[in-house]
């Protein structure tokens, strides 16, 4: 019935759980199915080649494109330089950058094609109108980095090194991760700053933005220019990052070797990028605690190399029959 059907087949052969049944297992090709898997459900023998064996063909994401495009936003309060930075990367003066908060003009794209990479950079845009707010120019702020932000790839975090870490930037911090994309935070006017003071201001930057912990922190000078080249090679890293793949085998051996005490991980998968998303199978029915779902996020980043994206981390339960027995 199953071969009418025209589908691709495989075969499942369950309670092969030691090495001799798995030979039994294959006496099943006379049923004229060509993948067969000796599995054991029971203690998770053979599922790893199981499910990258009926995964393997699924669409990956969008279809590559010819010349990969990275979408840019560059988000931050007025006046820490975004528009002056956004003029570095791309080497023109199309966005106009003035001393008084909140001076860009209108909705500002600009594309730079660097080593076979296309950087589209998303300026947040103002409205320039007279008699304009301060109170008006941050709320904008605002609101174009919600905006910029969904639609980027990879989002630039513009700090004022000379004013620190004020509220406002860590609110558009939090929709920065919010938002699930690729973060660099980048601290502007260094050239304004004495020597030395970097790892200072890094320290006292993390703790501020805590929930930030995955993303870079460069220093630069948009204005001078200086460590603003280094950014589109992060940017692409960033990109590629947060846009990996780890198949089930590799991340099922993973957690095999992780020593992970608070419950048992059956299984773990991952289900999209642009986050990365894994999901995990467990053996209780609660949802993972934050801090636990942290832990375990930070220990697939080290393995796998998610610099600079942040990872979200999903619990299933196992059914509630299961814990019953
Ligand atoms: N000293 C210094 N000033 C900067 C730097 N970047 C921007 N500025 C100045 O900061 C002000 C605001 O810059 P702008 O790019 O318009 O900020 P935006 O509102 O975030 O787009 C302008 O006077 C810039 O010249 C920098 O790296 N160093
Ligand atoms: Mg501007």
């Amino acid at each position: 019935m199953l071969q009418r059907l025209g589908k691709p087949v495989a075969l499942a052969v369950n309670k092969a759980d030691t090495d001799a049944r798995e030979d039994v297992a294959h006496g099943f090709y006379e049923l004229g199915i060509a993948d067969i898997f000796p599995v054991s459900a029971e203690h998770n023998r053979g599922m790893d080649d199981l499910l990258d064996h009926v995964t393997r063909d699924f669409a990956v994401g969008e279809a590559p494109e010819e010349i990969p495009s990275i979408k840019v936003a560059i988000i931050g309060r007025p006046n820490v330089g975004k528009s002056t930075l956004l003029n570095a990367l791309t080497g023109s003066e199309r966005s106009i950058v003035s001393p008084i908060a909140g001076t860009t003009r209108d909705s500002v794209d600009e594309t730079v094609l660097l080593n076979g990479v296309e950087y589209v950079f998303i300026d947040t845009a103002g409205i320039r109108r007279k008699g304009k707010t301060r109170e008006m120019a941050e709320k904008l702020s605002v609101v174009m980095a919600r905006r910029n932000i969904r639609m980027a790839h990879v989002v630039l975090l513009v700090l004022d090194a000379t004013e620190g870490i004020v509220g406002l930037d860590a609110t558009i911090a939090g929709y920065a991760h919010e938002g699930g994309r690729g973060l660099i935070i980048c601290v502007n006017k260094w050239d304004l700053m004495p020597e030395g003071g970097k790892r200072k201001f890094e320290q006292d930057l993390r703790d501020e933005l805590k929930f930030l912990e995955y993303a870079h922190v460069v220093f630069l000078s948009a204005q001078i220019g200086t460590g603003v080249k280094p950014l589109f090679k992060m940017i692409r890293q960033v990109y590629e990052a947060s846009s990996l793949r780890v198949t089930t085998g590799e991340l099922n051996r993973f957690v095999e070797a992780l020593h992970y005490e608070e419950r048992k991980i059956l299984y773990i998968t991952q289900a999209s990028i642009r986050p990365p998303t894994f999901v995990l199978f467990t053996n209780k029915a609660v949802p993972l605690h934050f801090s636990n779902q942290r832990y375990i996020a930070n220990q697939i980043r080290k393995q796998f190399g998610f610099e600079g994206t942040p990872i979200v981390v999903k619990t299933r339960a196992r059914g509630a029959d299961k814990q019953k027995r």
